[in-house]
Parts: C-alpha cells; sequence; structure tokens
C-alpha cells in the first residue's frame, strides 16, 4: 500500500464517526500523491503524515450557561489546535447544533493549508460549540460566549491560538468573548479577530472573506479569458460570507441572483438588493421571507433549490457538503462554467470530480475562502505594532494576498502536472510550505 493509502486508512480506522474529517483528509492526501512519492523516504522517516493527520492538541469541555427562564442549559465547547509549524493555532469558532468533533476536525485540518496559502505567519486551528445562537436573546448570548470563554482562556494567547468567527459567529459574539477573556485575565491583547473597531479590530475584516472570494474569481476568470462583469451568478448562505461576495459581484459588474437560509432561498431575476439583505439579516436577524416580502422582483422557495437556477457563476457560502452530485450535473446543464467554493467544503467529492471532469473551473475554498483570515492576520498585525491601518490599505492587501494565492496555486498545479486543477494545486502550495516547517523543527 502507498503512504498516501496508509493515512487515509488509518485516518478512517482512528476516527471513527468522523465523515466530513475522512473526506478532508481523502481530499487533501490524494492530491499530494506526486508530492509523497517524490519525497517518500524522508516523510516515512519524520512520521510526517502521520503527524500532519494528529491535532496537536485538542480541548472538549462542558459549556453550563442558564437561559431567561432560569434553567441551566448544558452545551459541548471544541477547540482543536491541529498545526503550528508556521505560526500560531488560527482560525474561528462555529456556534451551530450540527457542531461535533469530526466536523471542527475537518476545519482544522483545512485550515493549516489555507493559512499556509496566505503566505502569513498563521498555523491552523478550530472550534465552536453545539449552541444555537438562533432566536437566543443577547442576554442569552452573552451568558454563554463568557461560559464558553471562561473554560477556553486557559489555552489561548495572542501568540498561542487566536480564534475568530464563523457560521453563528459574529461580532456579537466576538465581543462578549473578548470582554470576558479581558476580564479574566488583565490582558488586553490580540487575543481574537474580527473585533468591533472601537476595541483592536481591523477594517475591512467583515467584508475580508466575502470580497477575497470574488477578487479571487476575478483574477482565475482574468487567466482564463474571461470576466465577472456581465456574468450571473448564483450564491447560497445570507450570512457574513455571503452577503460581501454579492456586495463584490455587484461592484465588479456583475449579477448576483440567489441567496439563502436554512429554511429557504430567494431567486431575484433583477439582482439582489444587497443593502435590504444587510438590513434583514444584519440589523433585524431576520429570515428571508422578510427579503421577499419588501422586494417585489423577488420570489422565495421552501428548502434547497439555489443550484437549479440557470447562472454563469455558482458560489456556494453556507455550510459543507451543499452542492451534491445532482446540483453540479444540473449547473452543467445550465452552462454555468465555473465553481467558486466560499463555503469550507461546499462540494462533494463526488461533485468536485464530476465538475473537474467537465471542465468547469473549479476554486477550492482553502484558496477562495482565504481573505478572511488573512485580514485576521493583518488584525494581529496592527494589534501588535498599536496601528490601526485604513479601508483602503488593508483591502489593497487583501487583494494582492488573493492574487498572489491564485498564481502560487496555478504554478504548484502546473509544476505537479496537474494544470487548471486548481483544487490539487492549492492543497501541494499550502502542505510543502508546512512540510518543510515541521521537516525543519524535528519531531514535535
Ligand atoms: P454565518 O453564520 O454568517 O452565515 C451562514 C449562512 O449559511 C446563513 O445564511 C445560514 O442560514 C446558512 N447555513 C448555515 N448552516 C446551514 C445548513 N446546515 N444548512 C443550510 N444553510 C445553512 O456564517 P459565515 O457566512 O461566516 O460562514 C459561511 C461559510 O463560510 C462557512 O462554511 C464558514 O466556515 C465559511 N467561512 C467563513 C469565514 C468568515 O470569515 N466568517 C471565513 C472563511 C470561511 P441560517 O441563518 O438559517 O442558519
Ligand atoms: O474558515 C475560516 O477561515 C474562518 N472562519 C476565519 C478564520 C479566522 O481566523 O479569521
Amino acid at each position: 500500500m502507498s503512504y498516501v493509502d496508509e493515512i487515509i486508512a488509518m485516518v478512517v480506522e482512528k476516527n471513527p464517526g468522523e465523515p466530513e474529517f475522512h473526506q478532508t483528509v481523502k481530499e487533501v492526501l490524494e492530491s499530494l500523491r506526486n508530492v509523497v512519492e517524490k519525497n517518500e523516504e524522508r516523510y516515512r522517516k519524520d512520521a510526517l503524515l502521520e503527524r500532519l493527520v494528529n491535532p496537536e492538541r485538542q480541548v472538549i469541555f462542558r459549556v453550563p450557561w442558564i437561559d431567561d427562564q432560569g434553567r441551566v442549559q448544558v452545551n459541548t465547547g471544541y477547540r482543536i489546535q491541529f498545526n503550528s509549524a508556521i505560526g500560531p493555532y488560527k482560525g474561528g469558532i462555529r456556534f451551530h447544533p450540527s457542531v461535533n468533533t469530526g466536523i471542527i476536525k475537518f476545519l482544522g485540518f483545512e485550515q493549516i493549508f489555507k493559512n499556509s496559502l496566505t503566505g502569513l505567519p498563521i498555523g491552523g486551528g478550530k472550534g465552536g460549540s453545539d449552541f444555537d445562537p438562533k432566536g437566543k436573546s443577547d442576554r442569552e448570548v452573552m451568558v454563554f460566549c463568557q461560559s464558553f470563554i471562561t473554560e477556553l482562556y486557559k489555552y489561548l494567547g495572542a501568540n498561542i491560538d487566536v480564534p475568530a468567527g464563523d457560521i453563528g459567529t459574529g461580532a456579537r459574539e466576538i465581543g462578549y468573548m473578548y470582554g470576558q477573556f479581558k476580564r479574566i485575565t488583565s490582558s488586553y491583547e490580540g487575543v481574537l479577530t474580527g473585533k468591533g473597531l472601537s476595541y483592536g479590530g481591523s477594517l475591512a475584516r467583515k467584508e475580508a472573506t466575502g470580497y477575497g472570494i470574488i477578487y479571487f474569481a476575478a483574477e482565475m476568470l482574468r487567466c482564463n479569458n474571461s470576466d465577472i462583469k456581465g456574468k450571473t451568478v448564483s450564491i447560497s448562505g445570507s450570512g457574513n460570507v455571503a452577503i460581501y461576495a454579492i456586495e463584490k459581484t455587484i461592484q465588479l459588474g456583475g449579477k448576483p441572483v440567489t441567496c439563502s437560509d436554512s429554511n429557504g432561498w430567494i431567486y431575484d431575476p433583477e439582482g439582489i438588493d444587497v443593502e435590504l439583505l444587510k438590513e434583514i439579516k444584519e440589523v433585524k436577524r431576520a429570515r428571508l421571507t422578510e427579503y421577499a416580502a419588501a422586494r417585489p422582483s423577488a420570489e422565495y422557495h421552501e428548502g434547497k433549490g439555489v443550484w437549479s437556477v440557470k447562472v454563469d457563476i455558482a458560489i456556494p457560502c453556507a455550510t459543507q457538503n451543499e452542492l451534491q452530485m445532482e446540483d453540479a450535473k444540473q449547473l452543467v446543464a445550465n452552462g454555468c462554467f465555473a465553481v467558486v467554493e466560499g463555503s469550507n467544503m461546499p462540494t462533494t467529492l463526488e461533485a468536485t470530480e464530476y465538475l473537474q471532469e467537465k471542465g468547469i473551473l473549479f476554486a477550492p475554498s482553502k484558496a477562495a475562502n482565504a481573505g478572511g483570515v488573512a485580514v485576521s492576520a493583518l488584525e494581529m498585525s496592527q494589534n501588535s505594532e498599536r496601528l490601526s491601518w485604513s479601508f483602503e490599505e488593508v483591502d489593497g492587501r487583501l487583494q494582492k494576498i488573493m492574487v498572489d494565492i491564485f498564481h502560487n496555486l496555478d504554478d504548484a498545479a502546473r509544476e505537479y502536472g496537474m494544470e487548471g486543477n486548481y483544487a490539487a494545486g492549492a492543497n501541494i502550495a499550502g502542505f510543502l510550505k508546512v512540510a518543510d516547517a515541521m521537516l525543519a523543527q524535528g519531531i514535535v
């Protein structure tokens, strides 16, 4: 059995009931076959792949809190510090009822390579809880966040582990966690990113993931003799990532015609009204039915269906495995020519293979959505030097980072004989830097 196959089999055996983690390990390691074969002796000697797929540290803890009825609620908290070869652990915190060990492990593993691709000194980590902020009062969210960080703070630090937002965790939650961290430690440090602008946050962090996705897409299209201008685009989700991907698409002359939440989806043939969407999601925290009610051109549909709309470009921005084989077939049949992954691992393995076989331009999430964590790393830099950069400064750096990521993975794919396979290029380029650092640092 090859080294790669041995490791995949070991991961499946040693991590039962964690299908998302198996999926990412398979996806990454399969595309590293050529690289691993070239260096097999050295990698085996140092058990490089065994160490890569085993998190450096995993913390799982109880999060008790009291709801508005005076009842005690108990959730589970997680932080997986996956790899610190190139910098302190860095990655988001997800609050969603579906969160479990396998989901946090998949997100943490992806984060290692994503963070490496940014070119900035950040290692990979991820955390979260099965807590659902939806429908909770502000007080309930606050006391939950305080309880969560009261346990987790022991493992955090500006040079140790720096969490940020993800699904269900935005500026409100980061603020409550930051306040409690500061209270417990008496230390004012850049220990979380995505902070509010009045207490150490970075301009353009809120926009960074969505804008970065579109900057990446624009460069990929440019290098394939195309353009976003004049293209129709389907986007899923209606959270932080979706909203700013929609906004930048419009700014670059494209027309986003869909968005979704966990209840249903919108088709708006005149183009999504992003200001209305922001008002409903960021201010009112309401459902998409309100969008349809306020916008005569929009249709609201219950359930799933965003990928059934005829578009040129599809950009999933909600959650993992939201774009499946049937969706991929429908997109191709409708003439879609590019899929840009905004959410983490939105496309199943078989749907990815199908899209690639059909010659669809396919931008993998660990590259396309790296703008969020990249600007988080810029927030860390600003906190370290106790200065704040202008929006233009941060946005300019973000654009350059996204363009550089595209060329880095495009070059890596070519060098290893997989031209145009951007998913493989991202895995190879991300891996090589981390592997080099791990080998240099000895058996740790
Ligand atoms: P938000 O919580 O702001 O928004 C998530 C959106 O996706 C909501 O519209 C939500 O609907 C929908 N959604 C979430 N889970 C499901 C589900 N199981 N089924 C259907 N719809 C769902 O999160 P973000 O926008 O921050 O994150 C979106 C994706 O982008 C995630 O994969 C995240 O990991 C990834 N990402 C985020 C980054 C960031 O900086 N925030 C950076 C890089 C990647 P509803 O409100 O009804 O639940
Ligand atoms: O998936 C991700 O890259 C994030 N949720 C952002 C992580 C971060 O540290 O900004």
